[in-house]
């Protein structure tokens, strides 16, 4: 697919520190050693609902990473699926009496849109389900051909032949191997745990004929009335969920890859399924380390379509919104926290932003410099973008006390594109 388009990174004198980042599977923060060359996969849309302010809470997060990694002197290798084939998205359609891949274009489009206009770097690979299934069969095949997939019989309406994920038979590859896989491994749940989560997101855990309550489907044999595609040995039908984001990051990605990332409600089933089928297929970790993005919600609930309550992006563009101030408000958090949006932190966030730019042709190239030094700071302290903007309010707040002796356009350009540069934020 054609990701959007993302405007060059202005070039900063100096590096930032390495990254030290809370690691969500060790369940502690640690030094990202990355020998110069990052990789990171983020979890893409199912493109149904977009873009709403979690949605783009959890982008923009990840952006961060992305502009520390590159900063602190990598090249960064970034990939991101869209679910264009998936249960939600069918519902949806048939719920709007649309054709479902019309409802995807759309809402597709709309995302891009919106990244752009938040200026979030757009990744190198941005790949769809639907592509991806001549790479998933194969692949889903060579699972049950090794005895760690298998197929279920029918019953009642269900039809012979889906393929579910043996999460025993993947926790019990003979390997000696210190990051080998086992259920757990990345949620650190235990089953008890599990089973209710994975009921919740997509999971169907009383499916008769399956070993394990908690295996996942890797392949959906063809229903009447469902888009199907040709699955070879496996029968028409459409991969599962995990298995898109583990083939399409392990086409795309080196093994293992760096970073792993996506919203907290993906941590269990979907990471930690994603990363067992990886394993189960090539016997590697499929990433380094794992990094989770807080929920968002509205009036103390998730913000979710199936709640109706939705803050788009879309809307406040078309209202007028300036995307810095939305941005502004989504890095006024920091990434691990829940948090639920209001009207009042937008009308701040226009507020904060009206100060920095009156701060700019008036600033001193020194104090510049001090904030540049201070942003580093932050977001190489697990991506700290609430303590971030307290240094470009401080900067500011000085800035605008004094006048400096050294201010000029050297100084504003320096202090705009470290903004802009670090936290995405043009000026
Ligand atoms: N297509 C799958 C991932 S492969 C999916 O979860 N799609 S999604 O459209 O539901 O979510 C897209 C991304 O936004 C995911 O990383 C998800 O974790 C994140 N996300 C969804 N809802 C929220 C929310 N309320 N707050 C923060 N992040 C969210
Ligand atoms: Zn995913």
């Amino acid at each position: 697919m054609i990701a959007w388009k993302s405007s060059p990174l202005p070039v900063l004198p100096g590096n930032s520190p390495e990254l030290a980042l809370y690691d969500s599977a060790l369940h502690r923060t640690v030094p990202v050693r990355t020998g110069g060359a990052a990789s990171l996969y983020v979890c893409g849309i199912t493109p149904y609902d977009a873009t709403h302010m979690g949605h783009a809470s959890t982008y923009v997060a990840f952006d961060l990473l992305n502009r520390q990694w590159r900063d602190s002197g990598n090249t960064v290798q970034y990939v991101q699926n869209v679910t264009d084939i998936d249960d939600p998205l069918l519902e949806r359609a048939n719920d709007r009496g649309l054709d479902w891949r019309e409802l995807a274009q759309e809402q597709t489009q709309l995302f891009r849109e919106d990244m752009e206009a938040l200026n979030v770097i757009a990744p190198d690979n941005y790949v769809g389900a639907v592509e991806s299934i001549e790479w998933i069969v194969p692949v889903v095949e060579d699972l049950v051909r090794r005895g760690i997939a298998y197929r279920v019989p029918g019953e009642g309406s269900e039809p012979d032949g889906d393929v579910y994920f043996s999460v025993d038979a993947a926790s019990h590859l003979d390997t000696d191997d210190a990051g080998a896989w086992r259920l757990g491994a990345v949620s650190g749940l235990t089953a008890e745990q599990m089973l209710p989560l994975f009921a919740e997101r997509g999971g169907d855990p009383l499916r008769p004929g399956k070993r394990n309550s908690l295996d996942p489907l890797l392949w959906r044999v063809q229903r009447p009335g469902e888009p199907f595609w040709d699955g070879a040995s496996l029968g028409s039908g459409r991969p599962g969920w995990h298995i898109e984001c583990s083939v399409i990051a392990q086409r795309f990605l080196p093994a293992p890859f760096t970073v792993q990332a996506g919203g907290s409600d993906l941590v269990f089933p979907h990471h930690e399924m994603s990363a067992g089928h990886a394993y189960a297929c090539s016997g590697t970790p499929l990433a380094r380390h794992y990094a989770h993005a807080g929920m968002v919600g509205l009036d103390g609930e998730k913000m979710s379509k199936s709640l109706g309550n939705l803050v788009l992006v879309s809307s406040l563009r078309a209202k007028g919104t300036d995307p810095a101030a939305i941005r502004a408000v989504l890095l006024s958090h920091h990434y691990r926290t829940d948090w639920f949006w209001t009207g009042e932190q937008l009308a701040a966030a226009e507020e904060r932003l009206s100060l920095w730019r009156r701060a700019l042709p008036v600033t001193g190239y020194a104090q510049a410099g001090h904030m540049l030094a201070d942003v580093r700071t932050a977001l190489s302290r697990d991506l700290d973008a609430p303590a971030a903007l307290a240094a470009v309010d401080d900067w500011a707040a000085s800035a605008l006390a004094a006048p400096a002796e050294d201010s000029g356009s050297d100084a504003a350009d320096l202090a705009g594109s470290a903004v802009d540069a670090l936290l995405g934020i043009r000026l």
